[in-house]
């Protein structure tokens, strides 16, 4: 089946919601069914500017507000070409945050507008699927405490769920929604389900441009 490409599947979704969990069952999943799939997320602190976003996260360091926010972009820009190379070569790269977190996070400080949280990404490889795994913040604390790590209480997360839901009502995004309170495997067998439609339909169409 030469010629044709993977897809590019993203997971979001607020803390605690299974994102990670979910994304290497995927790729297991996609893996053990013969189809070539590799998981990325971002940040990737492994970067040089990914080690700058790691520090900060971590609050071994302070950065601007607006800085930031163009470090966690250029970390994506700066991963474009391998994602490229990789979609073009068949493999199907689930993705554990994107742009979305980058919108929805820093458009929750005050001052900052969806409008222009967007511009550095316009652009970036358009997802094929965006899974949006939605958990209640009753549903979150009871999987326990929030982490140490920057942006990791209540109150933030709860604005940065408003502004993903004001991110999910972009007709131009194959948004899904996923119920992540059901269990384990129940959430997963729904994401292998959208995913596997999304990298049929991809094979067959160009890859698009985020927000163009
Ligand atoms: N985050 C993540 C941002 O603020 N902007 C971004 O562009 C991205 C991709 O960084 F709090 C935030 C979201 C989260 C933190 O945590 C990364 P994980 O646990 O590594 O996903
Ligand atoms: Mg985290």
């Amino acid at each position: 089946m030469a010629g044709k490409r993977g897809a590019l599947i993203v997971l979001e979704g607020v803390d605690k919601a299974g994102k990670t969990t979910q994304c290497h069952k995927l790729v297991q999943a996609l893996q053990q069914s013969g189809r070539p799939a590799e998981m990325m997320r971002f940040p990737d602190r492994t970067t040089t500017i990914g080690q700058l976003i790691g520090a900060y996260l971590e609050n071994r360091s302070e950065l601007e507000d607006h800085t930031v926010h163009l470090l966690f972009s250029a970390n994506r820009w700066e991963l474009v070409p391998l994602m490229k190379r990789k979609l073009e070569q068949g493999t199907t790269l689930v993705v554990d945050r994107y742009a979305f977190s980058g919108v929805a996070f820093t458009s929750a400080k005050p001052a900052f507008s969806l409008d222009w949280c967007k511009q550095p990404d316009i652009g970036l490889p358009k997802p094929d699927l965006v899974m949006f795994l939605q958990l209640n913040p009753y549903e979150a604390a009871l999987r326990g405490q929030f982490g140490k790590e920057r942006y990791e209480t209540g109150v933030f997360q709860g604005a940065v769920q408003e502004k993903f839901e004001q991110l999910m009502t972009d007709p131009s995004i194959n948004w899904q929604v996923i119920d992540a309170s059901q269990d384990i495997e129940d959430v997963h067998r729904g994401i292998t389900e959208h995913s596997l439609k999304a990298m049929n339909a991809a094979q067959n169409l160009p890859l698009g441009e985020l927000w163009k």
